[in-house]
């Protein structure tokens, strides 16, 4: 079901300070960076490496306001590791493979991720506590 690890999303108050820390320590380049409103948030892509039918990456997530899901977790938890998100050929076919098993979908339908993507996510509790991401790449 799993093609690659696509990303992991890190929540960060600063999104500018936390790429500079990226690029100067791992020698990461940024290559897509957006304002996502429907989720709230700011974010920044860092490749890592390519895989079977895309990329993989660090994402760096900062907050549009307290009341966003990224906004809560800084709250709760602070800066860290957000979610993990899965690479999978196709969204709406894994919803509802995954859905099917009893995991709570957080997204009736799949929403815009990063560059172009169709993403959905799943609860992290019927997932042993990892806010677990779903996403299609877009087609080339
Ligand atoms: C909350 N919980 C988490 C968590 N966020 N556990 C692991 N990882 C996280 N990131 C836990 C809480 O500690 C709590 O457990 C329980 O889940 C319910 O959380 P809550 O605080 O009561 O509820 P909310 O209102 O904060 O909602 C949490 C939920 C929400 C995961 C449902 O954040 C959500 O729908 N997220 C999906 C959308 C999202 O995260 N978008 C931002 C990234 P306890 O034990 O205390 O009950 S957008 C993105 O990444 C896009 C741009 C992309 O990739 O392209």
């Amino acid at each position: 079901m799993f093609m690659r690890i696509d990303h992991v999303g890190i929540a960060c108050h600063d999104l500018e300070e936390k790429i500079a820390l990226f690029e100067r320590t791992f020698e990461l380049t940024v290559v897509a960076r957006e304002i996502n409103e429907e989720q709230g948030v700011k974010e920044a892509m860092l490749h890592i490496a390519d895989g079977d039918g895309g990329g993989s990456y660090i994402q760096l997530l900062e907050p549009l306001g307290p009341d966003t899901p990224v906004g809560k977790f800084l709250a709760k938890r602070g800066e860290g590791v957000h979610h993990v998100a899965f690479g999978v050929p196709d969204v709406t076919e894994a919803m509802r493979e995954i859905g099917s098993k009893g995991v709570r979908l957080l997204d009736e339908k799949p929403r815009h991720g990063s560059m172009g993507s169709s993403i959905a996510f799943l609860h992290p509790k019927d997932v042993g506590g990892m806010l677990t991401e779903l996403v299609q790449a877009q087609e080339h």
